[in-house]
C-alpha cells in the first residue's frame, strides 16, 4: 500500500518511522511518503493561509497549494478509468464521519491513500470538492474532541489501517478477538505471571487449562465490559419497520435469558408437530440450559417496545459460522422478519468464516422455502437428528 501524506508540520509524521508502520516500510508492506505543503507555495513567506470570507476568528488554509499538491501526488492521468479504483483522499476533521475499526478495515483494502492534514480553522472546502471529481474523497473524524489539526488524526489512521494490511499482522486471527473486531464487543480482561501480585490473584478459570471455561467467562467479561462502558455497542439502534412496528435489534444479555425461553418454546412446540417430533432440543431446554448457551453464541434479540419478537444465534465452528434459533414470534411471521434476521445473523459472520450453515426440520416446508431463496443449499441429513436437514452456502462479503 502506498501511502502520501500532505502536512505543514513533516517532522509530525516522524513516529511512523517507528513500531509497526516502520517495520511495514522496511518489509514493503508499506510505501510511505509525507509531503510538505509549502512545498507548492510560490511566495517569500511561503504563505499556505488566509483570512476566513465571512469573517470569524482565525485563518482558512488557502485552496491553490493543495490543489497544486494534490495534482502532483496524484496526476490526472493516475485516475485513469481504465484501472479503478486509484487513490482515496483522507481529510482528517472534526466534522467527518466516524473514523471506526470498520473504515480502518475498508481502507486496508486499498491500493493508495493521500491523507491531508489541515490546520488553522481548516481547508478550503473547494479543495476537497474539487478533489472528488476525480477521485475518492472520505472526511473522517477520529474522536468527538477538538485537535489543532488533522496530523494526530493521520497518525491514528495509519496505524490502525497498516496492522490490518494482508500478510502483515503476526496472528490474523487475533485480530477477531480485539475490540471492535468481529463481534463488537470490548475486550475482556488480560493476565500474566505472576500468579499473585501484591496480594491480587488472577481469576482461578485462567489456570484450570479448560478451554471452553476461559472461552467462555472471557465471552461473559467482554459483554459484562461492554455492557458497562459502551452499552451503545451493546445496542447498536438498528430500527426494523415490520408493518407498523419499529423493531430494536441488539445483541443479547444473560437478561433476556427467560424471555428467550419463552419465544423459543412458542416457536418449537408448532416445528415439533410439523415434524412430529417432540425431541427437538429447543424443547428439552429450561431456563439453565439457556443462561448456559448464551455466552457461547452470539445472539441477537429483536423487540417491538418491551416485548421479545425474534432471535438468532450464531458462532464460529472452524470456518463455518453456524447460525441457529432463528425464531419469530408466531403472530409476526409472513412479514419478513425471519428473512431480516437471518441476514443480521450473515452479515455477523467474522473473517475467518467461509460458509454460513444452518439445519431444520426436514418437514419445515415454509422454512425449507425461505432458506431455499436466500441461496442455502441441502448439505447433509443430521447424522444424529433423523428428520433434520443441515443446508449451507458460501459466505457472501
Ligand atoms: C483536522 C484543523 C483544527 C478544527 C478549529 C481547532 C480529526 N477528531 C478530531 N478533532 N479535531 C480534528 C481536526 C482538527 C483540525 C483539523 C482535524 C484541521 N483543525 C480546527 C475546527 C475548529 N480548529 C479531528 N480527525
Amino acid at each position: 500500500m502506498r501511502i502520501d501524506v500532505v502536512t505543514i508540520f513533516p517532522e509530525y509524521l516522524d513516529p511512523l518511522r517507528l513500531s509497526l508502520p516502520g517495520r511495514a516500510q522496511r518489509a514493503g508492506v508499506l510505501d510511505l511518503h509525507v509531503h510538505d505543503l509549502r512545498q507548492w507555495t510560490h511566495d517569500r513567506h511561503r504563505t499556505v493561509d488566509d483570512t476566513p470570507y465571512g469573517g470569524g476568528p482565525g485563518m482558512v488554509m488557502r485552496p491553490e497549494p493543495w490543489g497544486e499538491a494534490l495534482d502532483a501526488i496524484v496526476p490526472e492521468d493516475a485516475e485513469d478509468a481504465e484501472d479503478p479504483p486509484g487513490a482515496v483522499l483522507l481529510v482528517p476533521t472534526p466534522s467527518g464521519e466516524p473514523f471506526t475499526q470498520r473504515a480502518a478495515a475498508e481502507l486496508a483494502a486499498e491500493d493508495r491513500l493521500v491523507i491531508a492534514c489541515g490546520r488553522y480553522e481548516g481547508i478550503d472546502q473547494r479543495v476537497v470538492d474539487h478533489a472528488a471529481t476525480r477521485m475518492r474523497v472520505r472526511e473522517v473524524s477520529v474522536g468527538d474532541y477538538v485537535l489543532n489539526g488533522g496530523e494526530a488524526a493521520a497518525l491514528v489512521v495509519v496505524e490502525a489501517v497498516v496492522r490490518l494490511l494482508p500478510g502483515f499482522m503476526g496472528n490474523p486471527a487475533s485480530l477477531d478477538e480485539e475490540s471492535h473486531g468481529a463481534e463488537g464487543l470490548l475486550e475482556y480482561p488480560v493476565f500474566t505471571k505472576p500468579p499473585v501480585w501484591r496480594g491480587h490473584e488472577v481469576p482461578a478459570v485462567l489456570l484450570g487449562g479448560d478451554h471452553a471455561r476461559v472461552a467462555a467467562w472471557r465471552r461473559e467479561q467482554a459483554m459484562l465490559r461492554t455492557a458497562a462502558r459502551r452499552p451503545d455497542l451493546l445496542h447498536p439502534s438498528r430500527t426494523l419497520r415490520v408493518g407498523e412496528d419499529d423493531l430494536d435489534v441488539r445483541l443479547a444479555t444473560p437478561a433476556d435469558a427467560g424471555e428467550l425461553l419463552t419465544l423459543q418454546l412458542a416457536c418449537w412446540v408448532p416445528e415439533a408437530r410439523a415434524n412430529d417430533s417432540l425431541e427437538v432440543p429447543a424443547l428439552q431446554e429450561d431456563l439453565d440450559d439457556v443462561r448456559a448457551w448464551l455466552p457461547e453464541w452470539t445472539t441477537f434479540v429483536v423487540h417491538a417496545g418491551p416485548r421479545l419478537v425474534g432471535a438468532v444465534r450464531c458462532r464460529l465452528e472452524g470456518e463455518v459460522w453456524d447460525i441457529g434459533r432463528l425464531m419469530v414470534a408466531p403472530d409476526l411471521r409472513g412479514r419478513g422478519l425471519g428473512r431480516w434476521l437471518l441476514e443480521h445473523a450473515e452479515q455477523a459472520a467474522p473473517p475467518g468464516a467461509t460458509r454460513v450453515s444452518l439445519f431444520t426440520g426436514a418437514r419445515s416446508a415454509e422454512n425449507l422455502r425461505m432458506y431455499r431463496r436466500a441461496g442455502y443449499r441441502r448439505e447433509h441429513e443430521q447424522p444424529d437428528e433423523p428428520g433434520v436437514v443441515r443446508l449451507g452456502k458460501p459466505v457472501r462479503r
